[in-house]
């Protein structure tokens, strides 16, 4: 059994995620989590917010909150509906626990040690009316490539151009609005990236078996154009990491605090730590240092495309850098964008639906079915109504739902609620079981590549195989001249049932509960032999008929929500 340790993108605490957000990285995080437990494997499984930066600070004037008490309330809030979706974290933490200060100030005493620290005075805008500067989305202005009035310091939304506040045309403080500004001189601290090239370039190369989306962002970054830059990772904001080396001090640096991209990816790490904290445990580093044990860890990272330059190059340059035996990411799995209905999800908008109101109209499994099986893996997809509603009916009601239902109703019909004794299985039962074993090697051999998509549809595949024998093998017309042979086909597939509880949790944790739960079984082995899978249950074992499983999607219902889901939360 392998040690497996998995981390989600941390999501920003500045607001509840859309559905989009939860496909991109927590979601199939999750998936692979719960697959790898199945499997007997050590989990280690972790995420947290993302606490610090532009957006949070100003996300809390918005809401006109001291930024630490909105962070701790978002948190919550985040971590509620993290558990709504049944997202099985070991510990969801937070990047401004004390657990992850000290390490980010550590590493950056280490960094400066080794030479990889650089002090650049620089020029940067300061508002008077604020007595403050104006770093990235603080300072508001025209865009001097399109004109567009309200570009922000860090880009325009207009035209994308990626900007620096001192481009802005006739400037102003986004808090205050104030345009008594100047251009001031202050020192930050740089990363030097540059000279990691060569290490970070043939880290890269080492990793041929990661996806064509990760190592083809993670190049263009290293060799495109400008190429690798060293990087500021430090900024002028009250809120966030106070700039230190280790414990001591930085001369210079007084009240100035770490950049939100140099300490989350850090979380990671610290994260671990709170998880064993929170324990009174010292055993996470036998999941992050490779002189500790974790040498023989897989690290399986999940990330939206827009996040993998930090993944691939930053954050490596932050382990590399410090000399010390820290884990290094194994395998980055990435996704594209899910959109939605014509457009994009956008949380600035509020366009698309948002985690809490999707539990609002339906339990999580039938999310996780319909997001999971149409996760944005080769390119981007789309959310609409119609796509829902018809997933959703078909595979887990018409499917999944309906050979549940008609087995266990039948066998309580003809033989009482218990597994049925008597008959032996013939041919076509061998047959089945052939399908369902190589069905099964299929299914794990895409859980194991993380091809989410893919193991949907394998999934989906093994609950066909199962209608598609209780059609011909037709239990009910068999009873009546043949009761024992009818005794056996039942047998069968209420075993099949629990063995679909076993291999579906994954997907739709809930849904597998309540059958387990049916079946009056706690056995939820992963199954070896099929054969030996499909006689777990044995005669006379009792079972009660559980509710409806998934109840379908009507029209009125789905026009409904489109027509409620169609313009922008506030
Ligand atoms: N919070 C961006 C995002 O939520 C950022 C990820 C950090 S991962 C260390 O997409
Ligand atoms: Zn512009």
């Amino acid at each position: 059994m392998a040690r497996i340790l998995i981390t989600s993108a941390i999501p920003y605490i500045n607001g509840i995620k859309h559905l989009g957000n939860l496909v991109g990285s927590q979601l199939p995080a999750d998936l692979y989590a719960r697959y790898c437990r199945a499997r007997g494997h050590e989990v280690l499984f972790l995420c947290a917010t993302d606490e610090h930066g532009t957006p949070a600070e100003l996300a809390a004037a918005k809401a006109g909150k001291p930024v630490a008490d909105y962070c701790a309330e978002m948190w919550a809030v985040q971590k509620d509906l993290s558990d709504g979706f049944r997202l099985s974290f070991d510990k969801f933490g937070r990047s401004s626990s004390p657990q992850n200060h000290a390490l980010t100030q550590h590493f950056a005493g280490k960094l400066a040690e080794n030479g990889l620290i650089e002090e650049v005075t620089e020029k940067q805008v300061y508002s008077n009316a604020d007595g403050r500067f104006l770093p990235d989305r603080y300072i508001e202005g025209t865009c001097p490539n399109c004109g567009y009035e309200r570009a922000r310091g860090d880009q325009c939304e207009n035209c994308t151009k990626q900007l620096d506040p001192t481009d802005l045309i006739e400037p102003r403080s986004a808090i205050s609005g104030s345009t008594d500004l100047e251009v001031r001189e202050t020192k930050h601290l740089y990363l030097k990236q540059r000279s990691l090239r060569q290490e970070l370039s043939d880290w890269i190369d080492s990793k041929s078996d990661w996806p064509v989306l990760t190592t083809s962002i993670a190049k263009k970054w290293l060799n495109d154009g400008d190429g690798l830059q060293d990087r500021g990772i430090t900024r002028d904001l009250d809120w966030g990491i106070p700039v230190k080396k280790g414990d001591e001090d930085w001369p210079g640096m007084e009240g100035k605090v770490f950049y939100v991209w140099f300490d989350a990816p850090i979380e990671y790490i610290a994260c671990a730590k709170e998880w064993a904290d929170d324990r009174g445990a010292d055993d996470w580093e036998r999941w992050w240092r490779t002189d500790k044990g974790a040498d023989d860890v897989r690290y399986v990272q999940f990330m939206g495309k827009d996040n993998v330059p930090f993944h691939t190059l930053s954050f490596p340059a932050t382990i590399i850098g410090s000399g010390e035996p820290w884990k290094l990411v194994d395998y980055i799995k990435s996704f594209n964008y899910l959109n939605y209905d014509g457009g994009q999800f956008s949380t600035s908008q509020g366009r698309g639906v948002f985690m809490d109101q999707a539990l609002e109209i339906l339990p999580a499994d039938y999310w996780r079915w319909w997001l999971l099986s149409h996760a944005p893996e080769n390119s981007d997809s789309e959310f609409t109504w119609e796509n829902f509603q018809a997933s959703v009916n078909k595979d887990l009601a018409d499917v999944l739902g309906n050979f549940v239902s008609r087995v266990t109703k039948f066998c309580r019909s003809k033989f009482g609620e218990k597994v049925p004794q008597g008959g032996a299985w013939g041919a076509e039962e061998e047959a089945l079981i052939a399908k369902l074993s190589d069905g099964l090697k299929a299914y794990e051999a895409q859980l194991e590549a993380i091809e989410v998509r893919k193991a949907a549809n394998e999934l989906r595949a093994l609950w066909v195989l199962g209608n598609e024998y209780l059609q011909s093998a037709a239990p009910w017309s068999v009873f009546k001249e043949d009761p024992e042979r009818a005794a056996a086909q039942i047998r069968l597939a209420l075993n099949l049932i629990r063995v679909y509880a076993v291999l579906s949790a994954p997907f739709i944790p809930d849904a597998s509960a309540r059958i387990l739960s049916a079946m009056n079984t706690q056995d939820t082995n992963w199954p070896g032999d099929m054969n030996d899978a499909l006689t777990a249950l044995t005669p006379g074992h009792g079972f009660t008929v559980p509710n409806v499983l998934f109840a379908k999607i009507s029209d009125e219902d789905r026009e409904a929500w489109a027509e409620k889901f169609s313009g922008t939360r506030d």
